[in-house]
């Protein structure tokens, strides 16, 4: 997987991406994160990469001749898929996105700054925008990392234990359960019972129900465009009878 950034913060990017298993999934050479900084191909003796807007107006605009200059250095480097703008604009990323992406060679995360970029250059070179929710923020490096993290650790190989991704809330569409550490200090004060009884297929029906329950109570919009199974609607049903009724573990 490569990954190719247009941003005027590249160490932004690269701590980002340096740390926990993207940072692995770097060194373990399951991806490649390059990021590429429009100043350095801005020209003139200022190195201008912003320009007032026509039509005047508060603030600056990205210029698109550094960006497009970027790019191309970046694809003569081999940068490869979709040019991926991170904007408010864009539709949501979600997990299956983030799953898509992860099946791609590769991708160009552009990161706008000041009020944004200009609009010939989205046109002409952006494949697509990503939002990675209903805010704005000073700048789109924020949501390129956002989507580095999320799409990094779905790789082959970057989570340790295989089975921790398919475990991962939203990997099924639900919430994740409760987890308890065993900590010394706290001995199993507070301990759901079935996680200290040692079977392991309750406790796997315990998540589920757990899982279930919380995304009903939490997240209802995201079980409403579920097809639970038989099992699964039992379970939430057990778990809703058991709401009210003054359970200590709802
Ligand atoms: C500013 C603004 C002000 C009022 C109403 C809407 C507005 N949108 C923006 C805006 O998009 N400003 C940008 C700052 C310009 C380009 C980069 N910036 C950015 C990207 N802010 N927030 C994002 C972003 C990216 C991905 N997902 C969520 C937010």
């Amino acid at each position: 997987m490569r990954i190719d950034v247009l941003t005027l913060f590249p160490e932004f990017i690269a701590q980002a991406a340096g740390v926990g298993v993207v940072g692995r999934a770097s060194e373990r050479g399951l991806m490649a994160v390059k990021s590429w900084n429009p100043r350095d191909f801005a020209t003139g003796n200022y190195r201008r990469v912003d320009e007032r807007p026509f039509g005047g107006g508060p603030g600056m605009v990205m210029l698109p001749e550094p960006l497009e200059a970027a790019l191309a250095a970046a694809r003569a480097d081999g940068a490869v898929g979709p040019v991926v703008y991170l904007s408010p604009q864009g539709p949501r990323l979600t997990q299956a996105k983030a799953r898509a992406l992860a099946a791609s060679p590769g991708f160009v995360l552009l990161c706008g700054r000041y009020e944004g970029v200009d609009e010939r250059f989205i046109q002409s070179f952006v494949d697509e925008e990503l939002s990675i929710g209903d805010y704005v923020l000073s700048g789109g490096e924020l949501g390129a990392a956002v989507v580095i993290d999320a799409v990094g650790r779905l790789l082959d190989g970057a989570l340790n234990d295989a089975a921790s991704a398919v475990q991962d809330s939203f990997e099924d569409g639900l919430l994740d359960c409760p987890h308890f550490t065993r900590s010394e200090g706290l001995g199993t004060q507070g301990v759901p019972e079935v996680l200290l009884s040692g079977d392991h297929a309750k406790i796997a029906t315990w998540r589920r129900q757990q899982s279930l329950g919380r995304t009903w109570l939490r997240r209802p919009d995201l079980l409403a465009r579920m097809d639970l199974s038989k099992r699964d609607r039992r379970l939430l049903e057990e778990f809703i009878a058991r709401q009210g009724s003054g359970s200590i573990n709802p």
